[in-house]
């Protein structure tokens, strides 16, 4: 095994825990409610400050605009003091032209002028936030879509869709990006406005030259290559980042790996060979968006960075000259198990060794476990009425 190369990949690797991911959230079925969930800004930078703390690798987390700023921009400065006490600095801001009532028909594509303003309005309000931050992304999702056939106008909505996008592009300082992500169904049904990453690239081109596509790995259809997407992106210098879950059925949010560890590390390989083959970095922003109903909030984040870390770590070891050796040649075992073996190995002793030297827990989970957090913030938290849970799923 080759440590100095898992050293290398995982003193670069980071990934950014999201706020929502600490707070209640279920299905829409119903939500079980946690007595030690965050209800808070401030917890939930609490709860990502441990993960971080613990790990080493969280330095940000993703905030959504309509759930952790009750008052705007104005809250910004409130939210960036309580993340520095909490070990941690805002990361990505996601607007939120999904949950008022107002959107019942789309946001950017809504028929209705003054909804689309509105709309506009709030992603502004957005940079602005994140500008105020010192975060770069703003990552854009959007809902938009129809549930039956003939009932809207995908043409003009298109047409919307790339006004809206490069009217906020303007907003944007020179540092600063936006990532347009993309989701084939749900909530919308019959079609969405950014059903895909090709309809995600063409609007993000179209906004202008600071746009990205966001890539959530669990917004695919069933059995769709993920990483032949993730390296046609990065050939055309249009990949963003990412979201990353897991999934069995649809959107299911579920811990990354836990279905299909070996579809990560197939993505991880992929920007490996890229930054081999360039000699350069790929600038792409590592991202989990998870809600876990029925995990721990905190140790399933801890599980998560832990598994991503394994991951990157394997796909870290293929040999790229090897691997173009045996592509020249077309041996294709030789190539194949490259991977395969690289996606064997166990690299937890070289992580643990790893953590260790950098006076991290080498065991990050049995840390926690040790650390009587949870039991604090459970008494802390608990009781509390049903109403302060998070209004998210
Ligand atoms: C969407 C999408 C967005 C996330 C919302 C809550 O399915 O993944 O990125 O912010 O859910
Ligand atoms: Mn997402
Ligand atoms: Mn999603």
């Amino acid at each position: 095994m080759n440590t100095d190369r898992i050293v290398r990949a995982l003193d670069s690797f980071r990934i950014e825990l999201p706020s929502w991911g600490f707070a209640n959230t279920g299905t829409r079925f119903g939500k079980f409610l946690q007595p030690a969930a965050a209800a808070t800004i401030e917890e939930k930078l609490n709860d990502a400050g441990q993960v971080h703390a613990l790990t080493g690798v969280c330095p940000t987390v993703a905030l959504h605009v309509l759930w952790d700023f009750p008052r705007g921009v104005d809250s910004a400065h409130d939210v960036s003091a309580l993340a520095s006490r909490a070990g941690v600095q805002p990361g990505s801001i996601n607007p939120n032209v999904f949950q008022d009532q107002i959107y019942k028909f789309g946001s950017f594509g809504n028929p209705d002028k003054s909804i689309r303003d509105h709309a506009l309005q709030h992603t502004k309000d957005s940079v602005a936030i994140a500008r105020r931050l010192k975060s770069r992304d703003v990552s854009l999702w959007f809902a938009d879509g129809s549930n039956y056939p003939g009932t809207a106008n995908i043409r003009q909505r298109r047409r919307w869709f790339e006004e809206g996008l490069r009217a906020l592009h303007r907003e944007l300082a020179s540092d600063q990006r936006m990532l347009v992500e993309y989701k084939p169904f749900e909530p919308a049904f019959y079609h969405t406005d950014i059903a895909d990453w090709g309809m995600a690239l063409l609007l993000a081109r179209a906004a202008g030259p600071q746009a990205r596509v966001l890539v959530d790995t669990g917004h695919h259809y069933l059995s769709q290559n993920i990483e032949q997407i993730v390296a046609w992106l990065l050939a055309e210098d249009m990949l963003g980042g990412f979201h990353f879950n897991d999934r069995r059925y649809a959107d299911d949010d579920l811990t990354i790996g836990s279905i299909d560890p070996y579809q990560v590390f197939r993505i991880f390989r992929e920007i490996f060979h890229f930054e081999w083959e360039t000699n350069a970095r790929a600038d792409v922003a590592f991202m989990i968006d998870q809600s876990h109903n029925l995990k721990g909030k905190i140790e399933a984040m801890i599980q998560t960075v832990t598994v991503a870390q394994e991951l990157y770590a394997k796909a870290a070891l293929v040999d790229h000259d090897a691997l173009a050796a045996g592509q020249a040649r077309s041996d294709i075992v030789a190539a194949e198990s490259l991977l395969q073996d690289a996606f064997a190995t166990d690299v937890r002793p070289a992580i643990r060794e790893w953590r260790t030297a950098r006076r991290l827990p080498a065991d990050p989970m049995d840390a926690f476990r040790q650390s009587g957090y949870l039991q604090r913030i459970t008494a802390e938290r608990a009781g509390r009425a049903e109403a302060a849970s998070s209004s998210y799923a």
